[in-house]
C-alpha cells in the first residue's frame, strides 16, 4: 500500500501528497498535506513493531495521557489547546491505528511550530520547566499505565542483555573488533553503582515520558515549549528516567555519534539551568527519595545507553538504525565517556541538586 493509500484509512479529507520526514532512530515518520495548502496539516507514523510489541497497549496509553493532559488544559484555560497536546486521529472505524496486515500506522495533528532556539541557558530552564509541567499534570493521573517497551529503563535488564549477546557474538563468530576494554568497564561501572540504583524502586511510580529531549519538543515564535512528543513511551516509572536522560542528550558537549571522543564532556552549566527549571515545576511534588536520588540518574543514564548501543552492536546491529557497521560501538564508547565526565562531575552535580531541591 502506498502511504496515501494509508492516510485515506483515516479521517481526513483531502489530502494531496505525503512525504517523508527524517530523524528518530525508531519510527517513520510522514507529513501529510492537504488541498493546496503549503503547511502540513497531519503527521503519519509507522510504528515500529520491532521495538513496540504491543501496539493496542502503546496507543491506549497515548490517548489515555493526551485526554488527561487536555483536561488539565482546559481547566487552566489554555487557548489553543491542539498546539499543546498531542491530538489522535481516528481511523475510517473510529481506531487510534490502522494496521495494513504488515505495519501499524496512526496519524496525528501536525502541530504548527517554529524551529528549535539556539542553544542557551534559557532553552535548558525551559526544557526543564516543560518535562516538570507535564509531569506534573500528570501527577493526578487516576490509573497505573502498563509498560510499551517492558524493562525500558531497568539497568539489571540491560546488563543480563549486554551479558547474553556477548555469549552469542563469540558462539556465532561475530566481529567484535575495537571493542577494547568497553565490555569490562561497563560491567565494573554497574557494579559500583548498583547498590544506589537498587534504591530506585523507593520511588512512587508516575506517568512519566520516557524519552525525554529537545527534539522531543516543540517551540513557539517566541522559544517556548508548546508541547512533548513522541509520546510512544509514555508509561508509569520513575522520573529519574525524564530527568536523566534529559540531561544524557542535553549536556553532552557534543552528539551521540561523535567518534571523537575527547569532545564529549558533561556540561554543567546545562546541568544547573535544566536542573533549575525542572525543580522549579516539581519541587512541590517530589518525595525525599526521588529528590535524593536524581543525581543518580545523571549516572544512570550514560551507562546504561552506553549498555544498550554496545548489546546492539554485539547483536549485528538489529534495533538501532546504523549507516555503517560500527556506528553503534562508537555511540557506545561516546556515552561511556560522558559517564565518566559525569562521574568527574559528582560533587558539584549532588551539592547543586540538594541545594535547589531544599533538600
Ligand atoms: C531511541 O528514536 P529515538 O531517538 O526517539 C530510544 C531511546 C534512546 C535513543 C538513543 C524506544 O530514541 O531509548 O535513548 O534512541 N528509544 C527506544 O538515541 O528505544
Ligand atoms: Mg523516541
Amino acid at each position: 500500500m502506498s502511504t496515501i493509500d494509508i492516510v485515506k484509512q483515516f479521517k481526513v479529507k483531502d489530502i494531496a501528497k505525503v512525504k517523508p520526514l527524517r530523524g528518530g532512530l525508531i519510527n517513520n515518520t510522514y507529513l501529510v498535506y492537504v488541498n493546496k495548502l503549503d503547511t502540513p496539516q497531519y503527521i503519519l507514523q509507522r510504528i515500529n513493531n520491532y521495538v513496540f510489541k504491543d501496539v493496542q497497549r502503546l496507543q491506549n496509553n497515548i490517548s489515555k495521557v493526551t485526554r488527561h493532559l487536555r483536561k488539565k488544559l482546559e481547566a487552566q484555560g489554555e487557548t489553543d489547546i491542539s498546539q499543546k497536546v498531542l491530538t489522535l486521529i481516528p481511523t475510517l472505524n473510529g481506531k487510534t491505528y490502522y494496521s495494513d496486515g504488515n505495519s501499524y500506522w496512526r496519524m496525528m495533528l501536525y502541530i504548527p511550530h517554529a524551529d528549535q532556539p539556539q542553544m542557551s541557558h534559557d532553552l535548558y530552564y525551559k526544557g526543564g520547566v516543560a518535562i516538570g509541567h507535564f509531569e506534573r499534570m500528570l501527577a493526578d493521573f487516576p490509573t497505573k499505565l502498563k509498560p510499551t517497551i517492558l524493562h525500558f529503563h531497568d539497568i539489571d535488564f540491560r546488563i543480563r542483555e549486554m551479558n547474553n549477546a556477548l555469549t552469542n557474538a563469540i558462539i556465532n563468530n561475530h566481529d567484535l573488533n575495537g571493542m577494547g576494554d568497553l565490555y569490562e568497564d561497563l560491567f565494573m561501572s554497574y557494579k559500583y553503582f548498583k547498590p544506589n540504583f537498587d534504591r530506585f524502586k523507593e520511588m512512587p511510580l508516575r506517568v512519566c515520558h520516557f524519552d525525554t529531549k529537545l527534539s522531543n519538543m516543540l517551540f513557539d515564535d517566541n522559544g517556548n515549549v508548546l508541547c512533548l512528543i513522541d509520546l510512544d513511551t509514555v508509561m508509569s516509572g520513575y522520573i529519574t528516567s525524564d530527568y536523566g536522560d534529559f540531561l544524557r542528550t542535553a549536556a553532552n558537549t557534543t552528539h551521540e555519534n561523535d567518534r571523537a571522543y575527547s569532545h564529549v564532556n558533561f556540561d554543567m552549566n546545562v546541568f544547573k539551568s535544566f536542573t533549575q527549571g525542572y525543580l522549579q515545576e516539581m519541587k512541590g511534588t517530589l518525595t525525599l527519595v526521588e529528590k535524593e536520588l536524581l543525581p543518580y540518574s545523571v549516572l544512570l543514564f550514560p551507562l546504561m545507553q552506553s549498555v544498550r548501543f554496545l548489546t546492539d552492536f554485539m547483536n549485528g546491529n538489529i534495533y538501532y538504525h546504523v549507516g555503517y557497521k560500527k556506528q553503534n560501538l562508537v555511540r557506545a564508547k561516546n556515552q561511556y565517556a560522558l559517564l565518566e565526565s559525569v562521574a568527574r562531575n559528582w560533587e558539584e552535580i549532588c551539592d547543586f541538586t540538594y541545594k535547589m531541591a531544599a533538600l
